[in-house]
């Protein structure tokens, strides 16, 4: 038998018992991706927009070695202000985590993995992991792809930074299965901008049809993940130039000072931060914002 790791959150858990739409939401993102205080205002403006749009909002973390769904606001704050303090976490982590009743902020895979243990079909994130540039060498595929292969949660996300390999993500995701969907555009959108000069699969226009794509797939019995690749609004959107130089410096930095690993991303999202003045941190939190939009309407599409 099973043990129960698992605690939701008295709302979430009645929001369960009462199939209503729920929208999960990341940690890793609050503690290793932006700063204090801004991350908890966010984190806390993110869940305002996933119920203005009528679904309940469960952020994943571990705390103290219990898997959650649905963190409180005093949770919340602790995540933001102990920051990087906190582990982050992926598939890997789980068990020492919960062997150590120790902390961990959720990254896509691992958020994805409670998810779909308490029974949250829909997840919106800012951006996913992937194969990174450098990866034919390095080895460094982000284990959220993996996660997307099996583990069956629709990701709403603002497509991948192009600290990624962009073409090599996708090819990835198509090895693994993965359906690349495209909310309102034909092409994967590269988190700051909306273009990459890929194409998705299929493009989309209403939450109502990808709430029918996510329900074919998992009726037909077909486990994983699908992406669901949400463009930043127009007006937040960053000039492609700017973002792209800005990441081959941040790119050169971490090389230069050896960094890897599950510190990588962490420290090239910062580093963007600082070299763009805050503004990538603004694009950064509308983005976020509009795909719990998107993620709280094909919540709300696929309860109904
Ligand atoms: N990409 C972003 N912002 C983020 C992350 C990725 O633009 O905050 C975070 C997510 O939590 C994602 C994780 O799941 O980084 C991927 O880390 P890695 O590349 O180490 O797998
Ligand atoms: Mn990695």
């Amino acid at each position: 038998m099973k043990m129960n790791f698992l605690d939701c959150s008295p709302e979430v858990s009645a929001a369960l018992a009462q199939k209503k739409a729920i929208v999960a939401l990341e940690s890793t993102i609050i503690a290793h991706g932006m700063p204090y205080p801004k991350n908890v205002e966010t984190a806390m403006r993110v869940e305002a927009m996933v119920r203005k749009h009528g679904a309940i909002p469960a952020t994943c973390a571990i705390i103290d070695g219990r898997l959650k769904a649905g963190l409180s606001a005093a949770e919340l704050e602790l995540f933001g202000q102990q920051g990087a303090g906190i582990a982050k976490v992926s598939r890997r982590d789980f068990p020492l985590l919960l062997a150590r009743r120790q902390h961990g902020a959720t990254t896509v895979a691992a958020t994805m993995i409670i998810a779909q243990m308490a029974g949250i079909r829909v997840f919106a994130t800012g951006g996913i992991g992937g194969v990174h540039r450098g990866a034919p060498q390095t080895f460094d595929i982000s284990a959220d792809l993996q996660e997307l292969a099996h583990t069956s949660v629709a990701v709403v996300t603002a497509g991948a930074k192009s600290i990624l390999d962009l073409p090599l993500t996708l090819e990835y995701l198509e090895t693994q299965g993965v359906p690349v969907l495209g909310y309102q555009t034909n092409e994967f959108p590269a988190f700051y901008t909306r273009q990459s000069g890929l194409p998705v699969d299929a493009r989309l226009d209403s939450p109502a049809e990808i709430a029918e794509v996510l329900t074919a797939k998992w009726a037909l019995g077909l486990q994983g993940g699908v992406v669901v690749a949400n463009p930043i609004p127009a007006a937040h959107s960053l000039p492609p130039e700017q973002i792209e130089a800005v990441i081959a410096a941040a790119i050169a930095e971490a090389e230069a000072a050896g960094v890897k690993g599950k510190a990588l991303t962490p420290f090239l999202l910062a580093r963007i931060e600082q070299m763009t003045e805050g503004n990538s941190l603004l694009s950064n939190i509308e983005l976020v914002l509009n795909n719990a939009q998107l993620a709280a309407e094909i919540a709300v599409a696929m309860a109904g």
